[in-house]
């Protein structure tokens, strides 16, 4: 809706540009209230009061453009409150504070302040009101006095309209229903609550939306620490306890600092009290770092600092690097976070102690710190993030069974995307494996041989150790992977290469279309020919690619 400002003229007719105020073409506080900006800046006369009289004296010479049309009739007691009352002995001036009201209930974000210098002359008022509340609460027509009724019949619908106005500002769940309302809709999104940093509360508002019927609503908010840093507030609706509109109250903020290898990034942070978090809240449901400090309670503690800069390299590799994966699923696939709905992303550094891993738990990631010698902290490599975060879209997708083919297949995919995600080499864990020996790696797409694994199907091994070899078998769809992106002649098939970025599309449609809980390597070759088909044609080069690069690794 268009606003345009209300100027109101008091004592003067000329309109001096100063005093013409345009508001932006569409209200960008809608969600909060329909407001219309009220301003009066022509000094107005106030004679024969003081004190709050002289507020009502001055709302009451104006109340005809005050708020609707029906306003005449209303005492300007009734339509407004004032909340705050300032006197400046330095100037001689007094400043209030003032909120719309409707039956006693103030109507949400409708305030405005009103000036008087020290002559007792009002010098400015400006705010914002909500015009026509009756209509927008749905409140029932007030009876026109001029009614041609019987007088018994006059006496009944006035008393029916009273108990309905009545009714338009009763509650019909408590302060502390809606409190509960808020926390369970904030836990159903990052888990159990923790203690509230704010000792909550929930006050009674007209909630006056643009574009939406208004209602009688408790507004209040949550504001915990942990499970993850949130501070939201929330509108519920007083009567049926439906949640009307919450937004996020965390600042985010652009923070500095330097990575396991000691190369110095940004990324965003939020804000928790005085102190700064490594919570990213511009990303699905969140983006949330924690430490366990060297203990194996997770998630442990959110990572905060005193400024924007933060001294914790495996946390800020953990917190930067997840959303570098959120983003490439949602810039490449159009996905939102692991689960496609937005889900949470939690990470834990410092898991216990010279702990040489990293893994996905079903619900969130966990780093250790490497014991020096093997490892040093393991977020501290791109490909890693990719890889664990890749488990978690492989089970809200295929859900591959973490066994045998099927698992060898889920612990390839996961190499897959962290390699196309970082981009860099066919190296896995290079940058956070054996500080000491340079060039190595712990898995090699290009030639798996190197890190002890096929890339044949002639090598496959046939173990029940490692779920059935799932870190060993993996290295013949990574082989592929790396014929198909980068092309070559391999046991004496040609691929000619696609690129890693047509090569990983293909790959995300056969895991989020075609390949099944069990599948194996030949099911994954039918899925891989069936995803480029749909997206580049089963004559085209990319197909081509496919199916050779399949063939020379013996997946057929
Ligand atoms: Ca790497
Ligand atoms: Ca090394
Ligand atoms: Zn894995």
């Amino acid at each position: 809706m268009k606003k345009t400002a209300t100027l109101l003229l008091a004592g003067s007719l000329l309109v001096g540009a100063s005093s013409s105020v345009f508001a932006a073409d569409t209200n960008d506080l809608a969600p909060l209230g329909d407001y219309t900006p009220k301003l009066i800046n022509q000094p107005t006369t106030i004679t024969g009061a003081s004190g709050d009289e002289k507020v009502w004296k001055f709302l009451d010479k104006q109340k005809r453009t005050l708020v609707s049309d029906g306003a005449e009739s209303q005492d300007v007691k009734d339509l407004f409150e004032i909340t705050k009352r300032q006197a400046d002995s330095k100037t001689g001036t007094d400043h209030y504070r003032l909120n719309q009201v409707y039956q006693g209930i103030p109507v949400y974000g409708a305030e405005q302040t009103l000036h008087f210098d020290k002559s007792g002359n009002v010098s400015l008022y400006m705010g914002k009101v909500v015009n026509d509340l009756s209509d927008k609460l749905g409140a029932p027509e007030a009876a026109a006095p001029e009614q041609k009724v019987t007088e018994d019949v006059y006496a009944d619908v006035k008393e029916t309209a009273v108990s309905d106005t009545y009714n338009l500002v009763t509650p019909e769940i408590s302060a502390s229903e809606a409190i509960s309302i808020a926390q369970k809709d904030a836990a159903s999104k990052v888990g159990t609550l923790g203690e509230a940093q704010i000792a909550p509360s929930a006050k009674l508002y007209i909630y006056a939306p643009e574009g939406k019927e208004a209602r009688l609503a408790y507004v209040t908010e949550v504001n915990v620490l942990e499970p993850a840093p949130v501070r939201t507030r929330y509108f519920v609706d007083a009567k049926d306890g439906s949640v009307l509109f919450q937004y996020d109250l965390i600042e985010h903020a652009t923070g500095t600092g330097k990575g396991v290898l000691g190369d110095t990034k940004t990324f965003t942070v939020g804000t928790s009290g005085s102190r700064y978090v490594l919570t990213d809240t511009t990303r699905g449901n969140g983006i949330q770092t924690y430490t366990a400090a060297n203990r194996t309670s997770l998630p442990g503690t959110t990572v905060s600092s005193t400024s924007t800069t933060f001294n914790d390299p495996a946390a800020v590799d953990a917190h930067a690097y997840a959303a570098r994966v959120y983003d490439f699923y949602k810039s490449n696939f159009g996905r939102n976070s692991i689960d496609g709905r937005g889900m949470a992303i939690r990470s834990t550094a410092h898991y216990s102690t010279n702990y040489n891993n990293a893994f996905w738990n079903g619900s969130q990631m966990v780093y250790g710190d490497g014991d020096g010698t093997t490892f040093i902290p393991l977020s501290g490599d791109l490909d890693v993030i990719g890889h664990e975060l890749t488990h978690g879209v492989t089970e809200n997708t295929a859900n591959l069974e973490y066994y045998g083919q099927s698992g060898a297949l889920n612990e390839s995919i996961s190499d897959m995307f962290g390699n196309t995600i970082e981009g860099k080499n066919w190296m896995i864990g290079d940058a956070i494996y054996t500080p000491r020996v340079s060039g190595d790696a712990l898995r090699y797409m290009d030639n798996p041989e190197k890190g002890d694994q096929p890339s044949r199907m002639d090598d496959f091994v046939n173990t029940s150790a490692d779920n059935g070899g799932v870190h060993t078998n993996s290295g013949i769809p990574n082989k592929s992977f790396y014929l198909l992106a980068q092309g070559g002649t391999f046991d004496g098939v040609s691929v000619t290469g696609i690129g890693r970025s047509q090569a990983i599309q293909i790959v995300y449609r056969a895991l989020n279309y075609y390949l099944t809980s069990t599948s194996d390597f030949s099911d994954y070759r039918s899925a891989m020919i069936q995803a480029s088909t749909d997206l580049y044609g089963a004559n085209s080069a990319q197909t081509t690619a496919v199916k050779n690069s399949l063939s020379a690794v013996g997946i057929l």
